[in-house]
Order: C-alpha cells, then structure tokens, then sequence
C-alpha cells in the first residue's frame, strides 16, 4: 500500500484558490444591522478567504418592524448542530437588533423528515409571523411548509431548500456545488498523483449535501489520475459515518482521499482515520467547521475544512422575513461564502471568525 504523505501548505493555497474562483460571494441586496462577533485578533498569515463566515455584512440599520411586534420560529435542520447553533446566533444578535421581535428554536434530535415534519406541523399551528426552516427533505418537507405559507406565515428557506420553493420568501444558502468541486481540487493539490476518493454523505434528498456529492463526484469523474468509490451514507450521524468509513478503509487501503460532506460525516471520517492509524496519511476534507472538526485539523485527522456562514444566513434571514412582513422588497435567492480553513492558517482572523460557536 503506497500512500502519499500530505502538503498541507500547498494544499492551503489551491484549495482556497478553487473557492474563490467558483464560489458564490456575498450577493444579497438587503439591508442588515446585526454586528458580527468580535474577531479574535491573532496575528494571521493570510489566506484571501472568500469570506468570514460568522461575520454580518455591513450594517446600514435600518430596517424596522414598523412598530409591529413580531414572533419568529427558527426550525434548525437538526437540533443542537454547531452550524445552526452559529445560525441562531446570527437570528437572535438580528432580532434583537431590530427590536420587537422574539426568536424561538425548535428542531429534530436526528436528521429525518418524519422528526422534522410533525415540529413543523406544531409550529404553523402556534402561527408565528415568519418561521426560517433548514427542510429536511427536499420533497417531503414540501408539504408542511407549503402548509406554514397557505396558514399566511411568512418562510424562509435557510441552508436547504426544497426542489419546489415557490412562496418562500427568499432561499438562503452556501454554493455548495462549488464546495464540493473545491474539496476535490483540494484532495487534487495534495495527492496529485491520483488514486482512489470517496465521498462520505448524510442521506439523499437533502438539497445542500446532495450538491456537495454532486460537486465532488463531477469532478473526480473528469479527471482520468482519480477513481470514484460509491459514496457512503451516514443519516446524518457520526457513528454510522465511522463506520461506513472504516469498511470503505479495510475494502480499499489505497484510498487517498475522503470528502466528508458535513460535520457529522466529517466526524466519523475523522474517527475512522484515527482507528486505522493513518492519521495524516489520507487527505480529509470536510464540510463545516464546528468545534470538533477544529480538533481534527489540530491533531491532523483531516486536512482540510470547507467552513460556510451560517451566522450569516441567521441575520440575512430575519432580515427577508422582516422586510416580507412589512412590505419591503426581499431577494428570492442570496448566496452566502465560505472559508477554507487549514491547520496553517487556522489561527488567521479569517478562520477565527468562520469557526461555528457551541453556543451563542
Ligand atoms: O453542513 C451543514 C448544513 O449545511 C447541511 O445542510 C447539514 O449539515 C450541516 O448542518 C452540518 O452538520
């Protein structure tokens, strides 16, 4: 078994390149008003990142509610997930800034339509102003929100979305095709020898992930030096992503590459690596960057984190809503950035503040 011995430096400098060329930038027109959190102010070797993925954009302050007290729901994807955790953060410091809104968060223990379908179910019926919700599904959860929006709620579609989202107010996320085109290149810089790669995913219909296998995959495909192994299912959990990651190991001991397309994934991947004693000896890429997925890039399980904004969607979010409320013009569609983050440019400001928070 041959493998290569990682050039996590080099690696750095494309993978951050790949995004910036094929990322979404920050495009939304709206107005916001929530201070992003204080950056910490290490000394940084810089690394161009697209964007700090837990800052707001520049806030002009002036949306209002008109006087209106409104109620928000914010439905979370899965519950207690540090990426919509960082996301509640950004609902509450928006909310809070605009004033007479108050925020609650709801979500599913696990990642499945028929947990998330019922909460949201409950939700229309208390009839909130405006809920924000992560869907579960890209079809099946059409059905209850589509219910939320016939009850007058106003929805914004927050990180997934729906394959019909019509009479969402705006749908707010990461290009996560392009990221997962970018964990590709990364894998590409650090192995350029080819071999074998494999993605290891949460579970199909899930708009975000299933663009971040898509992006991977077409990439792997169009370049001969690389094999494509069947990408491996999780639910969204890391012990099952440990696992799957440890057969794909014993079944192929020449892999070279793994991207892990989220957190949980890239938790068991990391796992996974470390069981098998090859920390270090494949390159890891992994979507998001909570606290976990830091350790990782310090002990040197994965090489690699492809952090999204999410605090960011969080302030864009109630903004839409709020504007939908009071008769602004909201933007259907906003694409938000992301940072690559590295253990060599990990203590960069820019990485400091795209690293998603346990709590607000
Ligand atoms: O990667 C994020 C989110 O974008 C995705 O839709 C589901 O998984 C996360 O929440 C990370 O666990």
């Amino acid at each position: 078994m041959k493998r290569s011995v990682v050039a996590v430096t080099a690696v750095a400098a494309a993978a951050v390149l790949a995004m910036s060329a094929c990322s979404s930038s920050k495009n939304n027109n709206s107005p916001t008003t929530a201070a992003a959190p204080p950056a910490t102010s290490a000394p940084a070797p810089a690394t161009s990142a697209p964007a700090p993925a837990t800052s707001a954009p520049a806030t002009s302050g002036t949306l209002s509610t008109n006087g209106n007290s409104y109620k928000f729901t914010f439905i979370e994807g899965i519950l207690g997930d540090p990426f919509y955790v960082t996301m509640s953060c950004g609902i509450k410091a928006e909310a809070a800034n605009i004033g007479n809104i108050s925020v609650d968060v709801q979500g599913g223990k696990t990642w499945d339509v028929t947990v998330q379908t019922p909460i949201i179910n409950a939700v229309t019926a208390a009839k909130p102003d405006a809920i924000m919700v992560a869907p579960n599904d890209v079809k099946a959860s059409r059905t209850p929100i589509a219910a939320a929006m016939s009850a007058g709620i106003k929805v914004v579609l927050v990180d997934t979305t729906l394959t019909d989202a019509s009479g969402a107010v705006s749908q707010i996320a990461s290009d996560n095709l392009a990221g997962g085109k970018a964990a590709f290149e990364a894998i590409k810089e650090a192995v350029p020898g080819g071999g074998k790669v494999i993605a290891i995913n949460t579970v199909a219909g899930v708009s975000t992930t299933d663009q971040r296998q898509k992006g991977f995959e077409d990439a792997a495909k169009a370049d001969s030096a690389f094999t494509l192994l069947p990408t491996q299912f999780d639910k969204d959990d890391a012990s099952i992503a440990a696992q799957v990651t440890s057969a794909a190991l014993a079944a192929n001991p020449d892999i070279v590459g793994i991207f892990a397309t989220n957190l949980f994934s890239a938790s068991g991947a990391a796992a996974a690596i470390k069981q098998a004693n090859l920390t270090g000896k494949v390159f890891v890429v992994g979507f998001d960057a909570g606290p976990d997925q830091v350790k990782a890039l310090q002990d040197g399980t994965v090489q690699a984190l492809i952090a999204q904004e999410p605090y960011n969607i969080g302030v864009q979010a109630v903004d839409q809503a709020v504007l939908s409320l009071t008769g602004g013009t909201t933007n259907p569609q906003i694409g938000t950035g992301s940072t690559i983050i590295t253990k060599d440019n990990l203590s960069s400001p820019e990485s400091q503040q795209a690293l998603y928070k346990a709590s607000c």
